[in-house]
């Protein structure tokens, strides 16, 4: 009875609340309340806020424990969480009381909100894709943890020097102590590298020597909406085993003393950053090398600790391994943990005494495989001697998968069957097959090995699962069967991305809907009642005020941040992700630079009834990305000249936002009346910012490309702005490139009127720009040429849809009520029925 008095956070009234964050400014930060900031102000909040966070965090685990279900993991190298105290005062229904309770301390909510850095551990798509699965796993109650690294630097701080060059810095994001992990000092595992490797049998073997190094768990609780279940996110930090060398130290070679120790901290301490372009590899074939092995080892560190510590957990329960399929599923994201695969065969194989085909069932049954890209030059590949030196036993069992040491090639759950015997003489097919791609020096295909050792294969988007079938994994399909390759469309979370970006549309829609918030943010179908109100005009214009002011609070933060004033009686046009060339961020400055020549060559009269744009860039290029930073620094030059221009600074404004993050996304996304997604088709898997967009009301333009399409699907094609060429059609347009070239004044007058103006130094130094617009006249292999015209005559749709207010607030209403289907919890409650077998464990009776 004491414990379960003791079992409860922090009560939930205001004045428990206020004492409760009193209490930690004393005893937790020991300061004083009379010189406290706001920092110190955020600090103590989030104890108090986690202590709430973690009894039920406890009690979720327990009941874990004591049910025994069966239960599922994410592996995924990257986790783009945010900010988290907004996230968990939103879940635990607790804001109204931390906003008065906050405010009797003499502080405001927001301010001390905005003193909280954002978790950056994750690139773009795929670590937010892992940051809204977990966010839905908790809310719909379902045993699923996330592994991780904890890396003490996230992605990359970005500034843009005065020439426009994209600058980074470190992001130390770990400096001030963050209140959302726990130290488990006590939970630790040992990861070798190197050493050597020697076979005892046809499949056993036994790896000695080397380097030991150990992870250290420090969880992170994701408190679930609307219930008590608090999952938890298991991030690894690497330490050496022993703190120094003693010997190097006694010899007073203190350098050599910490030489090793420093090579195992540096396992975790940063984050890669995809680097998706083969020139670099081929230009500097050796200075990579380096960065690759820790790579390499970043990612059998991570997999291996994670393996350990579910196999101890599965182990508790004194099952036999072979059940270890009916009580574990593990989700890969990408081929980044691809090594867990050939990691548990060697636990099973070389550890538990299983022979091939017991440890080989077991592991196509334990694992699934997401893909998240089909551009070849982004798919995963290690050297083999590379794999050979840093993990020789892990080399011959990837070997051993392959068959090449076998005569009996086990590809496949069925180790009768191999492609040999259902292809007789088909050497093509075994070559592309193969685990083993030939060439100086070999390489490993990360892909096949995920395919071939998994229990299910999906793409992220209808399309895109298409392309993983019949392109890269085609043959595959042709060998297994097509069941095992299916398709789970990507969602995303409506807490953060609409209740706690978007506050004001939340409380319409709730108002509207006359349900339960909480019954509508799990059951986002639930929104299409909105669609009977789009004929109500008094509706329509509380919607619209509503994107004006936040039209306001994004003007807002670009005059406080950079000083700049943005015109809010204009259209508001966003483009923000990652650079890549195939996102074409390219095509849209070209757009934006056509629009001004246009403009400039109109009277006044005539530009009197142009539809006033404001136009927003945001999104970091890899540091080596050559070509993408130069995109970035055109869009800063062209912005300079144009919003000094005074002939079009009332039609046409351009701004680039420095350090796109999860933060600066919450306030950019409830702006914008049109956001674009303009890939060339069937290169952008799937996208879930337009998901984001379109679910606070914004319209899209975009290409026939990965959810867009089923975007359109849900809200009808009238209420998208679709242009460009279609999938099909972008291998023949290509090959006509190379061999049927026609002079880009011919096939393309407009754009070529535009790149001639960038040559001739209107924006910048002449010159400046060659490299990036070669790549359009050379071999143009994103299509520019090809949809540039469609993609101005989408614009000008634009523009004369916008002109009718009403009839574009209807649009808006309509977007928003028809995206139920993107929400995070579809696409996990789809992962937990068709893949993995897993069902809700709730805590206790739902709020
Ligand atoms: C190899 C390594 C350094 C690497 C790291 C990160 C390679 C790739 C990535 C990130 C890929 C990524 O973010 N892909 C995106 O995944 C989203 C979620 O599925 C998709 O919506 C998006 O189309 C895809 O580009």
């Amino acid at each position: 009875e004491v414990w379960q008095a003791g079992l409860r956070g922090v009560d939930q009234d205001v004045p428990s609340i206020t004492k409760s964050i009193v209490n930690h400014v004393q005893t937790s930060l020991a300061r004083q309340a009379y010189n406290l900031d706001d920092l110190g102000a955020y600090q103590a909040a989030a104890l108090s806020v986690r202590d709430n966070l973690l009894v039920n965090w406890n009690e979720t685990q327990l009941n874990y424990t004591r049910k025994n279900p069966k239960r599922a993991y994410y592996l995924s190298l990257e986790f783009l969480m945010g900010r988290t105290l907004d996230n968990a005062l939103l879940n635990l229904g607790l804001k109204e009381q931390y906003r008065d309770g906050i405010k009797k301390l003499g502080f405001s909510v927001e301010d001390i909100l905005d003193k909280e850095r954002d978790a950056a551990l994750g690139n773009g798509g795929l670590g937010r894709l892992a940051a809204c699965y977990l966010d839905s796993g908790s809310s719909t109650e379902l045993p699923l943890w996330g592994y991780g690294l904890r890396y003490k630097y996230g992605i990359f701080q970005q500034l843009i020097s005065p020439e426009g060059n994209q600058l980074e810095a470190p992001d130390p994001w770990l400096d001030n102590q963050n209140p959302w992990e726990l130290p488990r000092l006590d939970v630790t595992y040992e990861v070798r590298f190197y050493g050597h490797a020697e076979r005892l049998s046809d499949s056993r073997g036994v790896w000695q020597g080397g380097q030991e190094v150990l992870a250290v768990a420090y969880d992170v609780m994701i408190p679930g909406y609307g219930t008590k279940n608090t999952n938890n996110l298991r991030l690894w930090e690497s330490k050496p085993k022993r703190g120094f060398d003693l010997n190097s130290f006694n010899a007073g070679n203190y350098e050599a003393a910490v030489a090793s120790s420093n090579s195992a901290d540096a396992i975790t301490s940063l984050l890669y950053v995809p680097v998706l372009h083969l020139l670099i590899e081929i230009l500097i074939p050796s200075s990579s090398i380096v960065g690759k092995e820790l790579r390499l080892k970043q990612q059998y560190f991570w997999t291996a600790a994670s393996l350990a510590d579910i196999i101890r957990r599965f182990k508790q329960q004194g099952k036999p391994l072979k059940e270890l399929p009916d009580f574990v599923a593990i989700q890969l994201n990408d081929t980044h943990p691809t090594l867990a695969i050939p990691e548990l065969m060697r636990i099973l194989l070389d550890e538990e005494d299983l022979n091939w085909e017991q440890a080989w069932s077991i592991v196509t049954n334990v694992f699934f495989y997401t893909n998240h890209t089909v551009l070849p030059e982004a798919l995963e590949k290690w050297p083999v001697p590379l794999i050979e030196h840093v993990l020789p036993r892990h080399l011959q069992i990837i070997y051993d998968i392959t068959g090449i040491n076998k005569a009996v090639a086990p590809l496949g759950s069925s180790s009768k069957v191999t492609v040999e015997r259902k292809f007789p003489g088909d050497r093509d097919r075994l070559a592309r097959m193969s685990l083993i791609e030939e060439g100086q020096p070999k390489q490993v295909r990360m892909a096949h090995l995920a395919a071939i050792g998994s229990r299910k294969v999906n793409g992220v988007a209808e399309l895109h699962s298409d392309l993983v079938r019949t392109t890269i994994l085609k043959d595959f399909v042709e060998f297994e069967g097509s069941s095992k390759y299916s398709n789970v469309t990507n969602g995303i979370t409506p807490r953060r991305w609409l209740d706690q970006c978007n506050p004001e549309l939340s409380d319409l829609i709730t108002k509207t809907l006359k349900l339960d918030k909480v019954v509508w943010l799990k059951d986002l179908t639930k929104l299409d009642g909105l669609l009977e109100f789009t004929e109500d005009a008094a509706f329509r214009k509380e919607w619209a005020a509503i994107k004006q002011r936040n039209k306001e609070r994004l003007a807002n933060y670009v005059q406080t941040t950079l000083g700049l004033t943005v015109r809010t009686d204009a259209m508001f046009d966003v483009q923000i992700k990652r650079l890549h060339e195939y996102k074409r961020q390219t095509l849209n400055i070209l757009g934006v630079i056509h629009r001004y020549l246009t403009l400039k060559g109109q009277t006044p009269e005539e530009r009197k009834k142009a539809n006033p744009r404001v136009v927003f860039f945001a999104g970091k290029a890899a540091p080596a990305y050559y070509i993408a930073k130069l995109t970035i620094r055109l869009i800063v030059n062209v912005a300079r000249v144009i919003n000094a221009d005074p002939d079009t600074k009332d039609y046409l404004q351009l701004y680039f936002l420095p350090d796109y993050s999860v933060s600066l996304a919450e306030v950019l996304i409830p702006a914008s009346d049109i956001s674009q997604h303009i890939s060339t088709a069937g290169t952008e898997a799937s996208g879930t910012s337009n998901m984001k967009f379109c679910l606070n009301g914004g319209l899209l333009l975009g290409t026939v490309d990965g959810a867009n399409i089923e975007i359109a699907e849900e809200v009808g094609e009238s209420n998208v702005f679709f242009f460009g060429h279609l999938t099909p059609a972008v291998e023949d347009l290509r090959y006509q490139h190379l061999y049927h070239p026609v002079p880009l004044e011919e096939k393309c007058p407009a754009l070529h009127r535009v790149l001639e103006q960038v040559s001739a130094g209107l924006f910048d130094d002449a010159d400046i720009y060659e490299p990036l617009l070669n790549t359009i006249r050379q071999n143009d292999y994103y299509l520019l040429t090809d949809d540039f015209d469609s993609y101005i005559a989408a614009l000008a749709m634009v523009d004369e849809a916008y002109a009718d207010k009403e009839e574009w607030t209807k649009k808006s209403i309509r977007t928003t009520a028809k995206m139920g289907k993107f929400s995070s919890d579809r696409a996990i409650l789809d992962y937990a029925e068709s893949f993995w077998n897993i069902e809700p464990i709730p805590v206790s009776t739902k709020k």
